[in-house]
């Protein structure tokens, strides 16, 4: 029987109870738990220091990748493919994601064998060293590298469009579909991490933003970042000054100033008001 055929009293029941699921899922879409306050991306993108990046250091073992820090026996890249399907996964033991169904944002491309999807950091690793990670402490860079706090750090998409992108950024590099999408999330990823961008990405990033009309997102949460030489009260070794923590020591033992493009020293200090000098 088609619902054509069905008595009007029927059809008339059926479409209410259809009203009131509709009604419960606009009541469940907006419980707390899931209403995050929103921000517009303009607000974020001016909130982003602007400075040039910072360039050598760099290598992927920098950061750590891929971790279980809640300890359920699921690592990172398999917390990101379990989140992500579109329909329930098959998982094998210690938690390998075996089948299951998802759509890689960057193409319109849906997959079943997760063997074929990349675990991509939408703002890659490497352009997170040379905005500001590169004077992040080891934990925090390894917080970043396995983000689960923020659902676009990470996103699962077909790895040969991810490959195609490697660290570039959206200047030189954007998806072929979700692209206000993907320059809301850049910034968005930029601004929970306190990460910087360099001028040409910001008149990029700008441009984009505004033929997107300055969507709004979800306002991240912003972890903690602990930087080497800021936040140590010892000494430390690789990267940071190996004599003293602070510029306040380096200055009380008759150290400093030191000037950017000159001294080795300022690459261990934090230029607060990047003015090419520390510890003056
Ligand atoms: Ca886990
Ligand atoms: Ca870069
Ligand atoms: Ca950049």
């Amino acid at each position: 029987m088609t619902s054509g055929a069905l008595p009007a009293a029927i059809r008339a029941g059926l479409l209410a109870a259809a009203a009131i699921v509709a009604l419960l899922a606009g009541l469940l879409v907006a419980t707390p738990a899931q209403a995050a306050t929103s921000v517009s991306t303009k607000t974020l993108l001016g909130q982003l220091s602007v400075a040039g990046e910072h360039t050598g250091g760099y290598g992927r073992s920098k950061f750590t990748l891929w971790t279980d820090a809640d300890k359920d026996s699921c690592d990172t890249r398999e917390e990101v493919l379990r989140a992500e399907a579109v329909r329930r996964p098959r998982i094998g033991s210690s938690c390998k994601v075996l089948s299951g169904r998802w759509l890689s944002k960057y193409d319109g491309r849906s997959f079943t064998d997760p063997s074929e999807l990349d675990i991509d950091h939408l703002v890659p690793l490497n352009e997170a060293w040379q905005s500001g990670a590169w004077r992040w402490t080891a934990a925090t860079r390894k917080a970043y590298a396995n983000d689960l706090g923020y659902a676009n750090t990470l996103i699962a998409v077909s790895a040969t469009t991810n490959r195609s992108k490697g660290d570039r950024e959206p200047q030189t590099w954007m998806p072929a579909k979700s692209r206000c999408w993907y320059v809301a999330s850049w910034v968005t990823v930029k601004w929970r991490w306190h990460l910087k961008v360099n001028s040409t990405e910001k008149t990029y990033l700008t441009k984009q933003l505004s033929g997107c009309r300055w969507p709004k997102v979800g306002k991240p949460s912003r972890p903690a970042i602990r930087t080497t030489g800021t936040t140590s009260t010892t000494p430390t070794s690789a990267g940071t000054d190996p004599r003293f923590s602070t510029c306040t020591a380096a200055k009380a033992a008759g150290y400093g100033p030191y000037h950017r493009g000159r001294d080795a020293e300022y690459a261990w200090y934090q230029d607060r008001d990047q003015d090419g000098i520390v510890c003056e």
